[in-house]
């Protein structure tokens, strides 16, 4: 006679752990059967309780303007007018292909359209300085990605239906160093296209997803509280310079929020080359974006007067030190010859 087996608590226990982690493990082979492999790479995210950010050399991340560490994020700004936030990335990125998961909250007392400016997140040459681009320089060199609370080009132009955006409003841009944000335009005239996402005053979490493998930029959102990811932009074509750093930055004028980053975890994916591929690849010095060339004359437009305005001023100052320079060694050498004859 058999006798009947029964499971002790703690035997049941492990079966259900097995038989959950049997489930996720099938869950995940699944649904994510193309999927990259990833690895959350600390050096480079930024999470819950923000050790990694301060003033201290150790730190990973460095605070600039307005922003402030908090329980619970990093407020980029408050809800205040005319202040200016960011956090950036101390050490050059050096990873090929990347995800970047951030959670972020955009909040603030205005009523819809009364409210500004967004915030942008960064990989790009240059860091801790302060512009007129979401708080970072104009003309940067790198990625920019744009969540756009505020519609300036609506407000100022007749634009056509077709090109009337949503606010907010995400997008992205490459710019070469050479090519400037027009905020007026809220930066259609060199993005790489987005789209509308409502993300301001909402209870539930949100959620950007940015992803570069082989040279595909991806961005996806999770803002509806359904915790999926939906389509932003996929650009193909897309080349990244390495060493560059990461940053988060946001502003307020006239019109403000609290923008608020609550995580930003960077992955490294591990993406398979061939030795084909491998031995094709070229460094790349600038980033570009294959279907579009970026267009390099806006330079010179407000920037010519300028130049030759800081040119005349280095020649004077220079032609200046040079006949000062001239003048005292003509001294030395008479004060010289004179003693020669005593
Ligand atoms: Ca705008």
């Amino acid at each position: 006679q058999q006798i009947p087996h029964y499971y002790s608590p703690k035997e049941a226990g492990v079966c259900l752990a097995l038989a959950v982690f049997l489930a996720a493990v099938e869950r995940s082979c699944g649904n994510n059967a193309y999927e990259p492999e990833e690895f959350l790479k600390r050096e480079y995210s930024l999470t819950k309780p923000y050790q990694g950010l301060g003033s201290s050399t150790t730190s990973h991340w460095e605070l600039m303007g307005n922003a402030m560490i908090m329980p619970e994020h990093v407020r980029l700004t408050p809800d205040l007018q005319s202040r200016q936030g960011a956090v950036w990335s101390r050490l050059p990125f050096y990873v090929r292909d990347w995800e970047i998961q951030v959670h972020f909250k955009i909040h603030g007392q205005g009523k819809k359209n009364l409210n500004g400016d967004g915030l942008a997140l960064w990989l790009t040459k240059e860091r801790m300085q302060i512009g007129p681009v979401f708080g970072n320089i104009n003309y940067f060199t790198g990625l920019g990605i744009f969540v756009d609370t505020y519609p300036n080009e609506d407000k100022h132009q007749e634009v056509l239906k077709s090109e009337l955006r949503s606010f907010p409003f995400i997008s992205a841009m490459v710019g070469n160093g050479s090519v400037a944000y027009d905020h007026d335009r809220d930066g259609r005239n060199v993005d790489l296209g987005g789209c509308s996402a409502s993300v301001r005053n909402v209870d539930y979490d949100t959620f950007l997803l940015i992803r570069y493998i082989r040279n595909t930029l991806t961005i996806m959102m999770d803002v509806e509280g359904k915790q999926e990811w939906k389509d932003c932009l996929e650009v193909p074509g897309v080349h990244m310079p390495q060493g560059y750093f990461f940053g988060a930055s946001s502003v307020t004028g006239d019109l403000s929020d609290n923008h608020d980053l609550i995580s930003f975890k960077l992955f490294e994916l591990a993406v398979e080359r061939t030795l084909e591929e491998l031995e094709n690849e070229e460094e790349v010095l600038i980033p570009s974006v294959d279907y579009r060339d970026i267009p390099v004359e806006v330079v010179d437009e407000g920037m010519g007067v300028l130049s030759i305005f800081f040119l005349f001023i280095f020649s004077v100052v220079g032609l200046v030190l040079l006949i000062v320079a001239l003048l005292l060694i003509h001294q030395r050498w008479k004060d010289r010859s004179r003693k020669r004859f005593y």
